[in-house]
């Protein structure tokens, strides 16, 4: 028998930006309105293709978020469309983790509100800086959530 493939994941990122939707919407298909705040980090597991993703919600209140990184398959690095600071939040959460080994995964959520957007594709591009994917995605309608979990598995390393 093989072994289960394993992998652990973090996704990290200001506050409300969407990170529990986020996984929730991958793990269980659904969206809640009202989403309580996530005070302490916790993990969900979801199988996709032939490994199962151990995905780590990671709180804004963590104080210690080293161990929780360490041994990640990859990091996805989530912002809010609607509020340019958390743009900024990623970007200092992308600097933080130059040296980490694993993958690096930046999602803009909140595409549905597109039309109050406050940043865009090319202020991703600039912090990709050409050596990170980055996704746009809505946890509310679904749009673009698989894709993300999909990159990971087809071409992280
Ligand atoms: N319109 C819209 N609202 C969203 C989306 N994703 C999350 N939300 C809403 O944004 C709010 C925050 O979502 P959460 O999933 O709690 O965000 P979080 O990053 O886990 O927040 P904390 O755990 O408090 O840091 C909730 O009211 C969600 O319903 C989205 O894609 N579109
Ligand atoms: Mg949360």
């Amino acid at each position: 028998m093989k072994a289960p493939k394993i992998w652990k994941l973090c996704v990290i990122g200001d506050k409300a930006v969407g990170k529990t939707s986020l996984i929730r919407r991958f793990v269980y298909g659904t969206f809640e309105p009202e989403v309580e705040e996530t005070l302490e980090s916790r993990a969900y597991k979801k199988k996709f293709g032939d490994v199962t993703f151990l995905i780590w919600d990671v709180s804004v209140y963590e104080q210690n978020i080293k161990p929780i990184l360490s041994g990640a398959k990859a990091v996805i690095i989530v912002g809010d469309l609607t509020r340019k600071e958390t743009l900024d939040t990623m970007n200092q959460i992308s600097q933080f983790l130059d040296g980490h080994k694993g993958e690096r995964v930046f999602v803009a959520n909140k595409s549905d509100l597109k039309y109050m957007a406050q940043f865009w594709k090319d202020d991703l591009e600039e912090i990709c800086d050409g050596v990170a994917p980055y996704f746009l995605t809505s946890a509310k309608t679904g749009e673009n959530v698989d894709d993300v979990f999909k990159y990971i598995l087809e071409d992280a390393v």
